[in-house]
């Protein structure tokens, strides 16, 4: 096995050498060099070597696991093969997608503005918007029953603008997607885990006057952050609750009970060195049922139509646990026993004990009585996966590694045992964020396959030009093995994902027609006197709104000419009456501006203003027939009489 990567400081010494990197470690002393001295020897895998590992998967064969990424700042969701690294899909979400329309159709545009705050309705209409046009996607889970991924949803967070969604897993698209009132940029997200899903927990990161209206600035005590619980099933806010500090990442555990999220901001600080400033933070536990039974006591004041509980220090609903500074993931082993808090400033993780969280609120102890464990893992420890053996696997952001550990033996080590709790490290190309194992975040989690999402690819690839891809490299680890077998290159910006067994998710190839995304659809046609699978041979008028009525089948649309009059608002509703597996068609109006997917047996539909006279071709733009090309038609568009 030849060593295929040269780890010299060169190449590996990427943060040591900025400016941020610098500050970063140097309040963390010389832990640095001691933990790079006691690393564990580093091997890689050729690409010879992925087929002894499994990770090859020649053509024609498919994957093991459903890999959903997220995309960061395209605001989309990403379908993975796993172990391939293939990817197979991109979901529109909270993005504009030029390919399938969302954002455009009437369709998407109703899951985008049915669940908007009047602030935010208002606020886009003044610029001439229906729908935010980005989106901060960081953190996709899947539905649980009973400690494991049921198949039913995906939920997800927008942080750019305060929104979550839910994606329906027998379409893979969303459904649902609400603005959070009063909390500000949602962050961290997981579902709960326990009897099902549930509740979906969301933590709005940053601080802001609880009234937002331009009178406060520069008064932080007057700030406050907000953690909000969805019901994952009605998709409406069930309740919130104000915290002391800020709101990172969030779990749930596997007894239904406690959300603890974590808290870099202890301070309320308003910049760096304030943020910083302590040499501890906190991880805050949400007790559900208290937080239920104080909505149901009516203990909340209701803001924009949501109860909001008083979580801040001193309140029976949260306890603040102590944990060293600026903690960031948090991620609860499948045992159901133990939550790991990582510490990302601090070399440490604390790894705190469920059951004796239920007796710190029992018994009313100090918060710290529920901690078990704090071994000192190396640099910038991120986050946390775990293989269901007992090991744990943190990414450590400073130092480009993966460190796995004991977790039974950093807490025998907590307790005064002379046992050293790290297996070994293995070097990453570089600074990992999240981490991820194969149903890891599941009471099913199997230990075959980790992932490490890398923020920088530097020199893994071709040079591309300034903007460089992320690398997601694969690990394989069952059977004690610990070895990268694929650099992956993702576009901005995977932050999270998620790998479920290819048996619990089972989508369609073709929609039902009766399916509800086109509810509006068939209620116009309807009233039109339409079927919407046989089309009208005519645009049917109403005023100056036009509807036309198309299906498609391939390669042709129903009607090759349509005609408007100029100043027109025109609804174009095409069915799609393929039902053949992969049969999507589109429907392109050239230099108006309109594109959307039309998916086998479904119905889409696109409004817009017919302002330009004269012909415009429409066309299908899914390559779908040997006369692909020659599926199209024309929209004459009548000028307005002079
Ligand atoms: S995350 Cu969102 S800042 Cu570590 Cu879950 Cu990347
Ligand atoms: Cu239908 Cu191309």
């Amino acid at each position: 096995m030849s060593d295929t990567r040269k780890p010299g400081l060169s190449r590996r010494g990427l943060f040591g050498a900025t400016a941020g990197g610098a500050a970063l470690l140097g309040g963390l002393g010389g832990s640095r060099l001691a933990l790079l001295a006691g690393a564990a020897g580093v091997t890689a895998a050729t690409a010879a070597d992925a087929a002894a590992t499994g990770a090859e998967v020649p053509p024609g064969q498919l994957d093991d696991y459903y890999g959903f990424w997220s995309s960061g700042q395209t605001g989309e969701l990403r379908i993975f093969g796993v172990p391939s690294m293939r990817e197979m899909m991109r979901v529109p979400v909270f993005n504009r997608c030029s390919a399938t329309g969302w954002g455009l159709t009437n369709e998407s545009l109703k899951i985008l503005t049915q669940d908007q705050t009047p602030e935010n309705k208002a606020f886009l209409a003044k610029r001439g918007l229906k729908a935010f046009q980005n989106g901060d996607l960081h953190h996709p889970h899947m539905s649980f029953t009973d400690g494991t991924y049921d198949g039913r949803y995906l939920f997800m967070n927008d942080k750019a603008n305060t929104r979550v969604a839910r994606i329906r897993c027998d379409i893979m698209k969303p459904d649902k997607i609400i603005d959070i009132p009063n909390a500000h940029d949602i962050h961290g997200l997981r579902p709960q885990k326990y009897p099902r899903t549930g509740y979906v927990f969301c933590n709005g990161e940053h601080e802001a006057p609880l009234v937002n209206d331009g009178k406060i600035l520069d008064d932080p005590k007057q700030y406050v952050t907000i953690f909000t619980a969805v019901d994952g099933d009605t998709m409406k806010v069930a309740w919130q609750v104000i915290v002391d500090g800020n709101l990172d990442n969030v779990d749930a555990d596997y007894q239904g009970k406690y959300a603890i999220s974590s808290c870099y901001n202890s301070e309320m600080g308003m910049n760096i060195p304030e943020m910083t400033a302590s040499e501890t933070d906190w991880a805050v536990v949400f007790n559900i049922k208290r937080i239920e039974e104080g909505v149901k006591a009516g203990d909340y004041k209701e803001m924009n139509g949501v109860p909001v509980l008083d979580g801040r220090h001193g309140s029976k609903y949260t306890r603040y646990i102590p944990v060293p500074n600026s903690p960031h993931g948090v991620n609860t082993a499948p045992d159901g026993k133990y939550v790991v808090v990582n510490g990302k400033l601090s070399p440490t993780c604390t790894v705190l004990d469920l059951s004796k969280i239920d007796e710190m609120f029992e018994k009313d102890l100090d918060p710290r009585y529920a901690v078990v464990a704090e071994p000192e893992l190396g640099l910038g420890p991120l986050h946390t996966a775990f293989d269901g053996k007992g090991n744990a696997f943190t990414t450590l952001f400073l130092d480009s590694q993966v460190v796995k550990w004991d977790i039974d033996k950093a807490i025998r080590a907590f307790a005064g045992e002379k046992v050293d709790p790290i297996i070994a490290k293995i070097d990453v190309e570089y600074q990992p964020g999240h981490n991820h194992t194969s149903m890891g975040e599941t009471k099913e989690a199997d230990g075959k396959w980790l992932i490490s999402l890398n923020k920088f690819s530097k020199d893994r690839f071709i040079n591309v030009g300034p903007l460089k891809p992320e690398n997601d490299q694969l690990i394989a680890i069952s059977d004690g093995k610990f070895e990268i077998v694929h650099d992956g290159p993702t576009f901005a910006e995977p932050h999270d994902c998620i790998m479920v067994r290819r048996d619990i998710v089972n989508p369609l190839s073709v929609y039902k027609r009766d399916d509800p995304m086109w509810e509006d659809a068939r209620k116009m046609a309807e009233a039109d006197g339409v079927k919407l699978e046989d089309g009208a041979d005519q645009p049917i008028r109403d005023g100056n709104k036009v509807r036309v009525y198309m299906w498609s089948s391939a390669p042709t649309f129903s009607l090759e000419k349509f005609t408007v009059k100029e100043g027109d608002e025109v609804t174009v509703t095409i069915t799609n009456v393929d039902d053949v597996d992969d049969l999507t068609h589109g429907f392109t109006i050239s230099n108006y501006g309109v594109a959307m997917e039309i998916g086998p047996q479904a119905t889409a539909s696109v409004t817009f203003t017919a302002d330009r006279p004269g012909v415009h071709w429409f066309y299908c733009q899914w390559f779908c027939h040997a006369l692909h090309m020659e599926m199209r038609g024309r929209m004459f568009v009548e000028p307005k009489a002079i």
